[in-house]
């Protein structure tokens, strides 16, 4: 095991000081370590990752020192296009240390987004030409393996990889800039669900965003009994569920469709709000459960509490926008929601925190969506 300290000093000798990113709970301590030993303007947490590619690319071209850029490889999908057509050595070439948590590593137990991506992404880096070395558990002295990368990426002028198995950092709890981002709203992101699908009506649909919101809407139609036709649990590509639900709401004009989003990803794809606002179906109701973090992967800081959801919503065309944050707050909302025509924009402020026992999805990624298909269709 790597303790994050050590890493982190060792980057450091190598003229690696600038952080940025998107967490990932197998990077968690290592960058919560970052977190507490860098200058805020050294280590930002990026809406996605391609923009993290890039605000590394602007660092070196201003500093003439790369930058290491973190990620779940979840979001190699979302650097490509920055990697290929601006940092390649191809196009600028560009150097930087990209460091991908190895989600779906092949013989290790993982959920199903995350098997596909875990099993073609060596193959995606070599066929993109990013040279790549490995850390585990098991490593001990990882110098080597990182002075041959940095070598290369500077020779090339090239990104190059450290990919990151589950384990390989020691823990490290984090001390001070994330905890001061903690709120102290009265409600959690569970407690607001339950409200609200307490609230619609069993007709409606229900489209949710990536991480626990999915899982808690998951449990929460198990706890009382009902069956999971009526929602489509967006497990994987974090930041889409609205566009999903758009293409719902298009389609099925007489059913409601609620988006069950989070900060984090509407600031992933925040370009998707334009759409909805424009698009403009009626049926179309676009609730942010805020925590101000990224809750489901170790609750690093969003943007969440620092800009507005509501007047950006608005400014897209919505037709209302309104915000929660207590129970008599989200059932008044949510009736308005159910009883005027959209699109419309519902923002809850919750506090940061889950249920340390909550569980995943039971049923495949395949039978939801037969489920729901079936439900739809016959509608
Ligand atoms: C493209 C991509 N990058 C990163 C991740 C890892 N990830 C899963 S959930 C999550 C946090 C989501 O934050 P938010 O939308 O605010 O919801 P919360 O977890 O706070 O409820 C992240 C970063 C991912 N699934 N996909």
């Amino acid at each position: 095991m790597i303790r994050p300290e050590d890493l982190f000093n060792y980057l450091k000798t190598k003229g690696i000081d600038f952080y940025t990113g998107v967490p990932d709970s197998l990077l968690k301590n290592f960058c919560s370590y970052v977190t507490d030993s860098s200058p805020k303007e050294k280590h930002i947490i990026n809406s996605n990752e391609g923009a993290a590619v890039a605000l590394a690319s602007g660092h070196y071209l201003s500093s003439g020192k790369p930058a290491l850029v973190y990620m779940q490889n979840s979001g190699l999908g979302n650097a490509i296009n920055p990697l290929l057509s601006l940092t390649d050595p191809e196009v600028y070439g560009i150097p930087m240390l990209l460091m991908i948590g190895w989600r779906g590593e092949p013989g290790k137990k993982d959920e199903p987004q995350h098997i596909k991506q875990g099993k073609v992404m060596l193959g995606m880096l070599d066929s993109i030409g990013i040279r790549h070395e490995h850390l585990s558990k098991d490593t001990i002295d990882y110098s080597e393996k990182i002075d041959k990368l940095i070598d290369e990426m500077l020779k090339e002028n090239s990104p190059v990889a450290l990919i990151i198995s589950e384990g390989t950092f020691e823990s490290y709890d984090l001390k001070a800039s994330e905890k001061e981002s903690v709120s102290d709203f009265k409600l959690r992101r569970e407690d607001a669900l339950k409200i609200i699908i307490d609230n619609i009506s069993e007709n409606d649909v229900i489209v949710s965003t990536t991480g626990k919101t999915s899982r808690e809407v998951f449990e929460y139609r198990e706890l009382k009994g009902q069956g999971h036709q009526n929602d489509f649990l967006t497990v994987g590509s974090m930041g889409h569920c609205s566009q999903i639900a758009l293409g719902i709401a298009i389609e099925k004009k007489d059913l409601q469709v609620f988006v069950l989003d989070g900060d984090g990803a509407v600031i992933m794809q925040m370009g998707s709000l334009a759409i909805s606002g424009s698009e403009a179906p009626e049926n179309f109701k676009h609730i942010v459960i805020n925590n101000g973090a990224h809750d489901s992967v170790g609750g690093q800081p969003t943007a969440g509490f620092e800009i507005n959801f509501t007047e950006i919503a608005k400014a897209c065309g919505y037709k209302s926008v309104s915000s929660a944050q207590d129970e008599t707050g989200i059932k008044n909302e949510i009736n308005k929601l159910m009883n005027s025509a959209g699109p419309s924009f519902l923002e809850i402020k919750v506090s940061k925190g889950a249920r340390k026992d909550l569980g995943r999805p039971t049923t495949s990624p395949h039978q939801n969506k037969e489920a729901f298909m079936n439900y739809l269709l016959n509608k």
